[in-house]
Formats: C-alpha cells, sequence, structure tokens
C-alpha cells in the first residue's frame, strides 16, 4: 500500500506547484526621495505592476533615502539585499563607471534598443552590477549649473559646487572646486554657504526647497539626464514568463512615457524657476556653444579615462556626428 500511495501524493504536488505558481513578492528601493521628480518612474511602476500582477507578481516599495543612503542602492540591487532599484548611473559608478555615460546619449533609447547600444550596455550590467536595466525612466532632461554667485564666463575658478560625478569632470575643466554629495545634503550645504552652488537637472529643484536657496540658473543645459529601474538579474532568471511579462509591460510604458513627459515638463518648470525669481544667466551663442561642447569632450575624456576598453565604444553607439 504505502509504496502506491507515497508517488502518487508526490505526483499530485509536484503538478499543482507547477500549474499555480505562487505570486512572487519583489522589494524595491530608490535612491531618490519618496514622492519626488525622479522616484515618480518606479512609484507608478510598482502602481502597474501591482494592478496587473494581482496573483502573479506584486512589488512592496521600500521606500527612499530614509531606508538606504542612495550611493549604496547599487550595490543592494547587486548582491540582492533588493530585488528592484531606482537609481541613476552617476550613484554606482563604483561598481560600473561606465553606467554614468548615459548621460551622454544623444539618442534616445528607442534608437539605442536598435543600434547595439542598449545591449552592449545590458553585457555591462550582468557583468558587473549582476543586473538587468528594465526601464529608463528619465530621458530629455538636461542638467544645469545652478549658482548663488554670478559668473560673466566660462571661469568657474574659485567657485566651490556640489557634484555628484554626473558633473565633476566638466565642472572641474572650467577651474570649479568640487564637493560630492547626495542629494538630501545640498539644502543644507547651500543654506551653510558650503557650497557656491550645484549640478542638478531642469526638473525637481522644488522638491526639496532648494529654489528658497538658488539665485541663479546657467543656460544652456547639458548632457542628459538618467534614471533607470534595474533588477537583480538572478532574482529576474527565477521569475516565470507570465510575471516576467508583467514587468516588461510595465517598464516598457514607463520608457516610453518618459521621453515625451519630460519635454513638457522641462519647459514648465523652467517657466516655475522664473517665477520664483531664479534669474538665467545666458552666455552669448559662441560661449553657449563653447561651454556645451567642453561639456561633453570632459565627460567623454572621463569615461574613457575611465575605461580606456568601453569608453570609445559607447561613445560611438551615444553620440550623434557633429
Ligand atoms: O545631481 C545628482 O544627484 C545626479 O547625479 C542626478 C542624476 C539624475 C537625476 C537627478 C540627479
Amino acid at each position: 500500500m504505502r509504496g502506491k500511495i507515497l508517488p502518487l501524493v508526490i505526483a499530485v504536488f509536484a503538478y499543482s506547484g507547477a500549474a499555480t505558481a505562487e505570486e512572487v513578492t519583489l522589494r524595491a528601493i530608490s535612491a531618490f526621495t519618496e514622492k519626488t521628480t525622479y522616484s515618480r518612474g518606479i512609484e507608478r511602476f510598482i502602481e502597474r505592476v501591482n494592478q496587473a500582477g494581482k496573483g502573479i507578481v506584486q512589488i512592496d516599495y521600500i521606500g527612499g533615502p530614509k531606508a538606504m543612503p542612495p550611493f549604496q542602492v547599487g550595490n543592494a540591487l547587486k548582491n540582492g539585499v533588493v530585488d528592484l532599484a531606482n537609481s541613476t548611473g552617476a550613484f554606482y559608478t563604483n561598481l560600473m563607471p561606465e553606467a554614468d555615460a548615459w548621460k551622454l546619449t544623444q539618442r534616445s533609447m528607442a534608437e539605442l534598443r536598435k543600434n547595439g547600444g542598449y545591449d552592449f550596455m545590458a553585457q555591462l550590467y550582468e557583468q558587473k552590477m549582476n543586473a538587468i536595466l528594465l526601464a529608463r525612466v528619465v530621458d530629455n532632461n538636461p542638467f544645469h549649473l545652478y549658482l548663488n554667485k554670478r559668473i560673466a564666463g566660462l571661469d568657474l575658478t574659485g567657485l566651490k559646487l556640489r557634484i555628484t560625478p554626473v558633473y565633476r569632470d566638466f565642472f572641474q575643466a572650467l577651474g570649479a572646486t568640487v564637493v560630492q554629495t547626495a542629494p538630501g545634503e545640498v539644502y543644507t550645504a547651500l543654506e551653510r554657504g558650503v557650497v557656491d552652488g550645484y549640478g542638478w537637472p531642469i526638473t525637481g529643484i522644488f522638491d526639496l526647497g532648494w529654489n528658497e536657496r538658488t539665485k541663479y540658473r546657467v543656460d544652456p543645459g547639458f548632457y542628459s539626464a538618467e534614471v533607470s529601474i534595474l533588477i537583480n538579474k538572478k532574482v529576474w532568471d527565477r521569475l516565470n514568463d507570465q510575471q516576467k511579462a508583467v514587468l516588461r509591460k510595465a517598464a516598457d510604458q514607463g520608457e516610453t512615457e518618459a521621453a515625451s513627459e519630460f519635454l513638457a515638463e522641462d519647459a514648465r518648470e523652467t517657466e516655475r524657476q522664473a517665477a520664483a525669481g531664479i534669474e538665467t544667466i545666458k552666455f552669448d551663442p559662441v560661449v553657449a556653444k563653447d561651454y556645451y561642447e567642453k561639456a561633453y569632450e570632459a565627460g567623454w575624456a572621463g569615461q574613457i579615462r575611465q575605461s580606456p576598453e568601453n569608453g570609445p565604444k559607447l561613445r560611438e553607439f551615444f553620440s550623434k556626428p557633429k
């Protein structure tokens, strides 16, 4: 008797396991403050997944920098401490210097997914981050230099600026002294006069109240801010096709809408800054061109210095011929 029942019991369990795969819950974290501009992409992604993924896949949002310092998010994702992360390449250059090259893209993600640029980066994400980049949820969003002291030209000598790796090579090339901080420390640094200005994209300076401590924005903007949703590769590989499809769909939607939404938001925030009394420092066209070109020269030189092998290839994929 026993010899017959046991195999049957095992067979039934094995079958039910395969037919009704259990709902999986993934843990997500953001390197940016909850409910601010640069967490919006993942927060929307989570809403969509939790809606479409009932009984299939759910996401538990741990939150932003209160839960984990922003510069540690990349490591946590790599090591599987979290399953999903919202971050920008500049915040995990310690693991993958090439990730900061997203800022230098002059092509759309749709183009990069076709021209091999995305695939090339995907290999590096797998090797160095143990990750898959599911979606770039910030695009068409230039960076700017914000100041509390006037400048007349391209010489930033004597100015101390808050940076991340995004701006380091460029601002130093113009003579500035730089100090790296997480976004959460910018307000206090401005308030105490520890810095004379900071780098940040065109959107989001109102999120943490920096508008109160900002006199000038320098135009033109440069580069293209990148924030992306990453998933740990081992976690991804363990998901079934249905679970992957739910995540993919929400990710694709996020990447597609980011490109157009940010264009509109850039314009709105530019007006909002002017209305808040932030003055624009505008160079004449020749100087402006020089400033803009120096940004890319310094940015690519930095990439190539940090990765002599991959830097030049990324430049091929990401740049538009002049
Ligand atoms: O300035 C920053 O903290 C930074 O590097 C960044 C990158 C992408 C979006 C917003 C900020």
